[in-house]
């Protein structure tokens, strides 16, 4: 039965959300959803996802050849998505509406070094309100694996199910331990799409396909398929390294669970059901006003509590201060400018690594931005 997950009193606001979805052009972000599907957390905490397996991550410059590598970059990729993808239904039930950031708006995180791995850095500014557009950097200096980038999402429904195309790109920095010079990586964005609209059970499967183009020449695809094509399984993917025209490796199963290397269930390539690390991240006392966590402590609590009227007020107020901050601006001709990050119209690393993939996968052309001058000396303070 439509709505059967949604509670009695809010089952009339969950049907006019699915109206109103009807009639959404392209961004989901803004648009009002009853209080049982809000989560507490912003967006701008969402990067934070590519990094709970901090080992895979550090061990990539750890890879003797160009293609252990690669494949290590795979496997620390792979092992991101359930983080990504699944994290809300499995704590809070289904997936949930996140917070919609405000122009600015930071974190910071860290994720520590236990054994000699060395500590690993993030820094996450949202650079773009209307579409929501979070930048992030992450980095493990010791290890010498670093990676930037940024996600926005376009977003359509198509009666039964929403539709989300993620723009925007990562780019993975290695520097080989054995010596070898520095490599990079551009890894594109998955599509995907969230089913369960109807019961007022959300849930994300991932669709189509993304790809990892190194600069050594080595290319990775991976090929998404839900319940019924691969395996019968939600959450399957088919992977394959190439060179060339050349298949090296190949690999397949789940990426929530278990997946394996070649056809056959003999070579385990990597199991996501092991534990996560979270990263951690200051008290909110101690977080300065952009901080997401700070700023938006009392909606968050609101969300919390149940008690959506404070939560309501509370957001009101940062959305009017923002249009008022937009006002001043446009009054006195001046724009935001980023704490971090600079925007430029074409990245490099983006044009040369996107020439090398086939098969169109990528845009001609992206945007980027790149670290400020001073950004260094901040994540250095934030440890
Ligand atoms: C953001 C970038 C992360 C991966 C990621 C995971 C979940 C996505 C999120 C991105 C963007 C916003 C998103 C969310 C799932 C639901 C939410 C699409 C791509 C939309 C805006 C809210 C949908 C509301 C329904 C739950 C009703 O690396």
């Amino acid at each position: 039965i439509s709505g059967a997950d949604v509670p009695q009193e809010q089952k009339a606001g969950w049907a006019s959300f699915i109206k109103s979805l009807a009639q959404m052009t392209g961004d989901l972000s803004s648009m009002t959803a009853p209080p049982f599907i809000l989560s507490p957390t912003s967006l701008t905490e969402f990067p934070a996802y590519w990094c709970e397996h901090p080992d895979l991550f550090a061990s990539i410059s750890e890879g003797a050849t160009d293609k252990e590598r690669m494949e290590r970059v795979l496997k620390w990729f792979i092992g991101t998505l359930s983080a990504q993808y699944t994290t809300r239904n499995e704590k809070m039930g289904s997936e949930k509406k996140p917070l919609n950031p405000v122009l600015g708006e930071l974190f910071y995180g860290v994720w520590p070094d236990i054994n000699g791995r060395g500590e690993t850095r993030l820094i996450v500014e949202q650079v773009s309100h209307h579409p929501p557009i979070e930048h992030s950097y992450i980095e493990n200096q010791k290890a010498g694996v670093k990676l930037q980038g940024h996600s926005g999402q376009k977003t359509s429904f198509t009666g039964t199910a929403i539709n989300v195309k993620q723009s925007g790109h990562a780019i993975l920095t290695v520097q080989p331990k054995n010596g070898q010079k520095e490599e990079k990586y551009l890894i594109t964005l998955p599509k995907l799409r969230i089913e369960g609209i109807i019961w007022g059970s959300p849930y994300i499967e991932l669709t189509d396909t993304n790809a990892i183009q190194s600069s050594t020449g080595y290319t990775a695809q991976i090929d998404y398929k839900g319940k019924g094509y691969f395996t019968g399984k939600t959450h399957s993917f088919k992977a394959a390294i190439t060179a060339g025209n050349k298949t090296v490796q190949t690999y397949e199963g789940q990426w929530t669970g278990k997946s394996f290397i070649g056809g056959s269930k003999s070579h385990l390539f990597l199991d996501t059901t092991g534990p996560k690390e979270e990263v951690s991240v200051k008290n909110v006392e101690q977080q300065t006003e952009w901080e997401s966590r700070k700023l938006w402590v009392n909606v968050a609590k609101g969300i919390r509590t149940g008690n959506y009227d404070e939560a309501g007020k509370d957001k009101t107020r940062i959305e009017n201060e923002q249009r008022q901050r937009r006002k001043d601006e446009a009054a006195g001709n001046t724009t935001w400018s980023h704490l971090h990050f600079d925007h430029v119209d074409s990245d490099p690393d983006y044009q040369m690594l996107s020439a090398l993939l086939h098969d169109k996968l990528t845009p001609a052309h992206e945007d980027a931005y790149v670290f400020k001058e001073n950004t260094r000396d901040i994540v250095g303070r934030q440890a």
